[in-house]
């Protein structure tokens, strides 16, 4: 809860309002700050790395709409492109050539695909990769890990994370039992637990769904062999592997993690970046697979909005400029993420606070301990020794300082090109305060 109320106090009414005509006042349970307590931000305006509040406080802002504006807000070739595209129409539910431009874009960025359906979210995306999945293989089992997040479609709402982990929703209500049943959940990096799942179960499973960084629980890396073993066990009993990488796609590099680690997926889930800023989502991998989908195949999925020129603007202007030659504001956003990262891991020891910092290209993480020595490799370790108590005032120091944190210890931070160094050194002083108070108010 921050301590200086008058700061944020249109963000309270208009919080007030909203409540009286949207559940929570929300169109996004995170948004509602349940994971840091005090009333939820309301913002007005964003230029390149910053945003306004409805109070007019600046904030260096970490969030990016939860990583889609790689580029930052508002940059000016995003907003040139589609409000040329707005001029000429923003859909007509027929095919345009922009989405074979960007398809193209995709396919050339990212090595394993070798088509692609677009949707208008990550969570159509993961629902109608799932329904391919099963299509393919005519088997109902899917296996996701405890603390993954792959949005609210009904057989993903177990043991999800992000919202739900934030809110600490067991289980979604409305879910039926029946569907709960067809998803199997085990622990995050244990590649043992799941071994044993396919020499019990091998023949039912239709598809295992992966992020290939847990940051819906907050910022978990794959242990060395488990993501490629997961694949390993996939190939060996006819599965399909699904990496999920609507959060790490375009921002941990260009080709995503897969293109990191050399990792070749059946399937992959796209969203956020791809969309610039508008709504896309995107399912896509093998040529074998994607031929299932209608209308080229027999498996159904679609949608009015499905690949409008609006958004596929954005998203092919977004990934050109920062891919499209050259890249190096994008390899500068890497080096400025790992200067931030390290900056926060010296701090925790400068103030003896034991924190988990971590950081893959453009997406980094800050686990506040309970305890020195506590190490977070799954969603059990991250409940148990997170302390969301101590990152939510940590959250509101820097709030106060104008520095725009996830609300939420069990979510990710995110860079753009827009964010400079002076940026980076503006926030690390900012944390600098914060680590101090967080010392003098535990003394
Ligand atoms: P959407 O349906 O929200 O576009 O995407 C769902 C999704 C799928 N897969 C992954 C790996 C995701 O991270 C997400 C959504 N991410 C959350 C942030 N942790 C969206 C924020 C929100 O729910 O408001």
């Amino acid at each position: 809860m921050s301590v200086v109320t008058e700061r944020y106090s249109r963000s309270q009414a208009d919080y007030a309002a909203a409540r009286e005509v949207i559940p929570g006042g929300v169109n996004s349970p995170v948004r509602a700050f349940r994971g840091v307590g005090g009333t939820p931000i309301f913002f007005e305006r964003g230029q390149g790395a910053y945003v306004w509040d409805v109070d007019g406080n600046r904030y260096i802002d970490y969030v990016l709409s939860w990583g889609p504006l790689l580029l930052g807000h508002a940059h000016p070739a995003v907003v040139e492109a589609i409000t040329l595209q707005a001029q000429r129409g923003t859909s007509f539910g027929a095919p345009t050539e922009l989405e074979t431009e960007l398809a193209r874009l995709v396919i050339e960025l990212v090595p394993s695909i070798e088509q692609i359906r677009f949707v208008n979210s990550g969570t159509e995306a993961t629902m109608s990769a799932l329904r391919l999945a099963r299509a393919a293989t005519g088997r109902r089992l899917i296996v996701k890990f405890n603390g993954c997040y792959h949005g609210h479609a009904d057989m993903l709402l177990v043991q999800a994370g992000s919202g739900v982990a934030t809110l600490g929703l067991p289980d979604s209500p409305g879910v039926p039992p029946s569907v709960a049943a067809e998803t199997i959940t085990i622990e995050y990096n244990d590649l043992d637990a799941a071994a044993a799942l396919f020499a019990n179960r091998g023949a039912e499973i239709a598809a295992v769904i992966v992020e290939p960084i847990a940051a819906n629980m907050g910022f978990v890396l794959p242990k060395p062999g488990f993501l490629s073993g997961l694949r390993e066990l996939t190939q060996a009993h006819g599965a399909i592997f699904i990496l999920d990488e609507v959060m790490t796609g375009f921002r941990v590099a260009a080709g995503g993690a897969q293109a990191l680690w050399g990792l070749d997926p059946d399937l992959t889930c796209l969203g956020k970046v791809i969309g610039g800023g508008l709504p896309v989502g995107a399912y896509a991998g093998k040529r074998q697979f994607m031929q299932l989908v209608a209308p080229a195949g027999p498996m159904y999925q679609a949608g009015t909005l499905s690949g409008n020129p609006l958004a596929m603007t954005a998203g092919l202007t977004t990934l050109r400029t920062a891919f499209g030659g050259d890249a190096s504001a994008f390899q500068q956003a890497v080096t400025r993420t790992a200067r931030l990262a390290d900056g926060l891991r010296m701090l925790g020891e400068r103030y003896r606070i034991p924190v988990q910092v971590g950081n893959v290209g453009t997406m980094f993480g800050c686990y506040f301990l309970r305890q020195e020595g506590n190490q977070i490799t799954s969603y059990a370790e991250a409940k148990a020794y997170a302390d969301p108590q101590r990152y939510a005032r940590f959250f509101w120091a820097m709030a106060d300082q104008g520095i725009y944190l996830a609300p939420s210890q069990f979510e990710a931070g995110f860079l753009s090109t827009a964010h400079s160094d002076a940026d980076i050194d503006e926030t690390l002083a900012a944390a600098e305060v914060a680590f101090a108070g967080l010392v003098s108010s535990a003394e």
